[in-house]
């Protein structure tokens, strides 16, 4: 009877078949029969799916150790010309679908006669992917050749986000990560379906983006930390590898260039944005609001109109984030004039603008400009405001509630990095547990997504990184990809956390060690 409970338990443990994020119908018939990938699978697809079929064959290949080659679909003949089981992955792109999967949807069915991902897009293939990965023994992550029955469960699946801005943020500034660290952390959030990486790129501790037209940015303000660390920047090579590196997993990337606080390390690298004469020195310390740009001088503007020119012609994505946070030392006349101006600025260049929250204090801001809410998840009046300015100028919000989607809070009082300004501690739990409609009701159809930001004044390194990241990143594209949980039974914590601990193993064969361990089955 031990036996037989324990085996019930790890079968419990395991949950052949689940997804994270959770999918919007999966059916996964008792008993049938699973996909098996061995060494004569192939990856079927057209011209148009080829560069998503390479990808998947990248993935698969070292740690089965197979050829997977890539044929085009004529080379395998029409559809039900071979009965016998095959071991293929079929990609089909197909506009024409009836089930109305949408420009990011898929269809995913895994069974003895094989893989078939349908989409209308390759973006939908990417995400039908991502959640096949999941269905194959953990090993399937290592970047070395494993031993494994490679069996995905029989399982058919059909999903589509539910919104189209699912985003993580990386602060580059306080402590420096390199292109290697930074397409390393899109590979790890693309497998979570997230879209959008925010690039908080400048601050008072350092300015990371190469501007030709003012070299001092980075040879003087990229050479400085937090902790006095050397810092660092991205020269335009460096930065447009980042950006292909993020398109080629459907990941946009968005540049922060936060003004017009927050200034100290363009401050201390440009003279001329000191009119009063008196040198900046450069900061490495953790305060925030004691930085201003003059916001009337001549050199002020013209400074903004080449980085913002600049970063629009680095950035291939249709968004620029002009930052606009804790602007303490800002005269509030002048604030409010300043918004305006920047995202009409930002707008001139052919981006949209994204501003924190603040910025709807701005009354002239450049329609569609879009507010990204960082208060807490109890709507605070206030920053509610603020948000809800946006969306009367004609714009859109991003919500990131900082006591639930921040991720460099720390776990709990045991965590040894992290912050807990924000309310306190975030549980993995608490990360899970909302809903962001709740925050502002009467604007749900004005919002974008969500962003779970990992701001790095104690992160320095990619173990800190994973510790804060994982596991509450996942919670939180759970809450920007799924079905509400008005509509999903499966979106409930004790179902989360079952579903996250069988997918932990995924994690450690990726190489991931999340700073919590979730224990479905005791919650
Ligand atoms: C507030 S959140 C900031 C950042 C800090 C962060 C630390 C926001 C828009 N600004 O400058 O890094 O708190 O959690």
């Amino acid at each position: 009877a031990e036996h037989r409970s324990s085996l019930i338990g790890s079968l419990m443990r395991h949950l052949p078949g689940s997804i994270v994020p959770e999918p919007v119908t999966q059916v996964t018939p008792p008993g049938a029969a699973p996909f098996v990938l061995t060494t004569a699978s192939r990856i079927v697809a057209t011209t148009a799916a080829a560069p998503v079929a390479d990808y998947l064959a990248a993935l698969l290949r070292p740690s089965t150790g197979f050829p997977l080659p890539s044929i085009a679909p004529i080379e395998r003949g029409p559809a039900g010309a071979d009965p016998a089981p095959t071991h293929d992955i079929v990609l089909h792109l197909d506009v024409a679908d009836t089930r109305n999967l949408g420009a990011e949807g898929y269809a995913l069915e895994t069974s003895a006669v094989g893989v078939f991902v349908t989409a209308a897009t390759p973006a939908g293939l990417f995400y039908g992917i991502q959640s096949l990965r999941q269905l194959f023994p953990s090993q399937i992550e290592a970047r070395s050749v494993q031993s494994a029955a490679w069996e995905a469960p029989a399982t058919t699946v059909t999903d589509h986000p539910r919104f189209s801005y699912r985003g993580a943020m990386l602060d580059v500034v306080r402590h420096f990560f390199g292109v290697d660290e930074v397409c390393r952390f899109i590979d790890v959030i693309a497998l979570f379906k997230i879209n959008v990486l925010h690039l908080h790129l400048t601050d008072d501790q350092g300015w990371r983006i190469t501007i030709d037209s003012h070299p001092e940015l980075t040879s003087i303000g990229g050479a400085t930390e937090v902790d006095g660390g050397p810092g660092g920047f991205y020269s335009k090579d460096d930065f447009a590898r980042i950006v292909e590196h993020a398109a080629q997993r459907f990941v946009t990337i968005v540049p922060e260039i936060d003004v017009p606080g927050h200034t100290n390390a363009a401050l201390s690298s440009l003279p001329e944005l000191n009119p009063d004469g008196n040198p900046v020195t450069p900061y490495t310390g953790t305060e925030v609001g004691f930085s201003t740009l003059d916001t009337t001088s001549d050199a002020t503007w013209a400074f903004l109109d080449d980085v913002f020119r600049e970063v629009a012609e680095q950035t291939p994505g249709p968004w620029l984030h002009f930052g606009g946070d804790e602007s303490h030392v800002t005269p509030h006349d002048a604030y409010r004039e300043f918004v305006g101006k920047a995202s009409r600025l930002v707008a001139s260049h052919g981006k949209i603008p994204i501003a924190w929250h603040e910025a709807g204090a701005g009354t002239d801001l450049a329609p569609g400009t879009v507010g990204q809410y960082w208060s807490s998840l109890a709507p605070n009046e206030i920053a509610v405001d603020r948000a809800r300015s946006f969306v009367r100028q004609g714009g859109s919000l991003i919500l990131s509630p900082s006591d639930v989607a921040y991720l460099d809070m720390s776990y709990d009082e045991s965590s040894p990095i992290g912050l807990s300004w924000a309310d306190g501690p975030t549980s993995v739990r608490a990360s899970y547990e909302w809903e962001p409609t709740e925050i502002l009701p009467d604007a749900s159809t004005a919002m974008l997504g969500i962003e779970a930001p990992l701001w790095t004044e104690t992160v320095r390194s990619r173990a800190d990184i994973d510790y804060l990241v994982f596991p509450r990143l996942i919670a939180v594209a759970e809450i920007a990809w799924s079905a509400p949980a008005t509509e999903s039974p499966r979106r409930v914590w004790p179902d989360f956390a079952a579903r996250l601990e069988a997918l932990e193993p995924h994690l450690t064969a990726a190489g991931i060690t999340p700073g919590k361990q979730v224990r479905g089955h005791d919650v």
